[in-house]
């Protein structure tokens, strides 16, 4: 077996959880996306209510979601920054509520600590950070005092700029070099290693060019040692593919998911759990074993 393929095989630790537990990684791990917010590309403003998003949050879980992965801020291209307190008032109930009727670990989607902060107050027990804790200097230290695992998400630029024309002298290589960068700043302040996962941010500042490549590359950043998110869902690139519109992407989807899980993608972040739980089991099964 090549060093690649052992490399893909040894799974990374579990991430331990606040509330006790652990999400381990004998088995790729489904993260189901709840965006409380008017405006992501994908599903804005379909769980703005409360009671919507919770009622969300639950099917996801019934329907096999391993974490929920709560935001109140879209990231979509060009998007502009939201206020913490408004990102606040609008998952904290969501959190709250989804915190008490279901075990599934919930995560929460934002580059601010403040709203990070709130979230894990409110039940939250992962912070997603699309910035990798680099748009707000308390992340760092909020996820040091805290213990809480965390994902550090590849981002070349903030939103409202990151696809004006985005370029790299080689992509593979720096998104791992600035992931790792991001890795050794947290373990300075106190960070445990093995808490955070790591992601390529596909779309973050990228061409399809730039997205290919990082998919087809996993197995280097896997290879790291980190648990390895990847979120392909629904995202422009597939567009780009195959000519489909938003809501006609999830063959589409499921192509990228079942290519990324075969790389070795410990995580996979979707909108559609229960569409895509076959093309999930068949991915995993052929990449883990059934
Ligand atoms: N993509 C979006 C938002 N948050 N977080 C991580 N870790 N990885 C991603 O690829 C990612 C993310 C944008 O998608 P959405 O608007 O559908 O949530």
């Amino acid at each position: 077996m090549s060093s690649d393929a052992r490399a893909r095989l040894a799974a990374p630790a579990p991430l331990v959880l606040p509330r006790g537990g652990t999400l381990d990684f004998t088995r790729v791990r489904v993260m189901g996306v709840l965006n409380v917010t008017p405006d992501s590309f994908s599903d804005g403003g379909r769980y703005l209510d409360s009671e919507a998003a919770v009622a969300r949050g639950l099917a996801l879980v019934e329907a096999g979601a391993d974490v929920l992965d709560v935001g109140g801020e879209s990231t979509r291209p060009g998007s502009a920054p939201v206020a913490a307190a408004e990102q606040i008032r609008r998952i904290a109930p969501v959190i709250e509520k989804l915190a008490v009727r279901t075990a599934v670990p919930i995560s929460i989607d934002t580059t601010s600590a403040e709203v990070a902060r709130a979230a894990l107050a409110a039940g939250g027990q992962i912070v997603n950070d699309i910035s990798a804790f680099r748009f707000d200097s308390g992340m760092i230290p909020l996820l040091a005092e805290s213990g809480v695992p965390a994902v550090a998400m590849h981002t070349l630029a903030p939103p409202s700029t990151m696809q004006d024309d985005p370029r790299y002298l080689d992509v593979v290589g720096q998104v791992i070099a600035h992931l790792l960068e991001r890795v050794e700043r947290c373990v300075a302040a106190g960070v445990v290693r093995s808490q955070i996962a790591l992601d390529p941010g596909i779309g973050f500042g990228k061409t399809l060019a730039h997205n290919l490549a990082l998919i087809r590359a996993l197995p280097e950043l896997v290879a790291l040692g980190h648990a390895v998110l990847v979120g392909t869902s629904r995202k422009s690139f597939l567009g780009r593919i195959t000519g489909r519109p938003v809501d006609e992407r999830e063959m589409a989807t499921a192509g990228s998911v079942a290519a990324s899980i075969v790389l070795g993608a410990h995580i996979v972040r979707v909108h559609d759990v229960a569409g895509l739980r076959d093309a999930i089991a068949v991915a995993d099964a052929i990449a883990r074993g059934a």
